[in-house]
């Protein structure tokens, strides 16, 4: 169809398709959220409104979005793995980075009141997103392995720095030249003889994040609903997106879901 003078314009949009057969992970990180953070009064080191805030927002995206087959949240970014065989969008970079992009950020906003009734949004939260492809399992794992062991690094560390700011009385930079070259253990040991705090016991949800996983719901989960219509309703319906918060560096986890790998 001839169009205008002007269509041939287009001919500058380029197409930017992402290898097939490949594995894609989105990962979406919360713009200046150290600003964010403070403005919005988020209590320190860990916001349980605002983590379960964006475990909503992924649960949306995951509902939306069923080529998504994992999810993983900690501080203020997640993870979604895409499986190989997705082919939304014709798998167009840019229409898949930012439709997902906006998609979660909006939710976000949209579900804001629902996690912080008391604290009217200051100005629109906004994220930042990028794609990479992986050729492997092996590289998936060590992906997710490797936003965990931050997740625990990170928390084991602000957990300290907060007791130290929060219960011990030292200044934000005083804290700092405390655990200036301390190990993982000598943080353990701090927070145990200094705070009465085993670390272990801190909530997972803290210490390992947020998994997003998909899963059938089982038989009898529901005892308000226990008609065995309801129940061949919930079985025949698609899995439900659950929300954990385990190990997913140990074999066990994939092991005991190889659908996530597999498609
Ligand atoms: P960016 O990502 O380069 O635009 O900059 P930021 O400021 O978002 O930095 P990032 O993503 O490396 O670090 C996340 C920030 O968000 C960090 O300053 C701590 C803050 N944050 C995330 N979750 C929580 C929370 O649960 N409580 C508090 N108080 N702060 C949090
Ligand atoms: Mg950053
Ligand atoms: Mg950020
Ligand atoms: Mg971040
Ligand atoms: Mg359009």
């Amino acid at each position: 169809m001839a169009g205008s003078k002007f269509a041939y314009v287009r001919n500058f949009e380029l197409p930017d398709p992402l290898l097939p057969g490949t594995f894609m992970v989105l990962r979406l990180d919360g713009h200046s959220f150290h600003r964010f953070s403070d403005v919005h009064g988020f209590a320190k080191p860990n916001d349980v409104r605002a983590l379960k805030l964006l475990d909503h927002a992924a649960t949306d995206l995951m509902d939306q979005y069923p080529d998504i087959v994992l999810g993983f949240g900690e501080s203020d970014e997640f993870s979604f793995l895409l499986k190989k065989s997705a082919s939304l969008y014709n798998r167009r970079h840019a229409k898949i980075l930012s439709t997902l992009t906006s998609h979660f950020t909006a939710s976000v906003t949209f579900r804001w009141s629902t996690y912080f009734p008391d604290t009217p949004l200051q100005y629109p939260p906004t994220f930042d997103g990028r794609i990479v492809l992986y050729p492997g399992i092996k590289e998936v794992r060590d992906y997710f392995s490797w936003r965990q062991a931050d997740t625990h690094i990170n928390n084991l560390h602000n957990t300290a720095f907060w007791a130290l700011v929060q219960q011990g009385g030292e200044s934000t930079s005083q804290a700092h030249s405390t655990l200036k070259g301390t190990q993982s253990k000598d943080k353990h040991e701090l927070l145990f003889t200094r705070f009465g705090v085993n670390y272990n016991a801190v909530d997972e949800r803290f210490r390992k994040g947020s998994v997003l996983v998909r899963q059938q719901e089982q038989q009898g989960s529901h005892p308000d609903s226990p008609s065995p219509e309801a129940k061949a309703k919930a079985n025949a319906s698609k899995p439900a997106v659950v929300i954990l918060h385990c190990d997913i560096i140990k074999d066990e986890f994939w092991d005991s879901r190889p659908e996530i790998l597999s498609g």
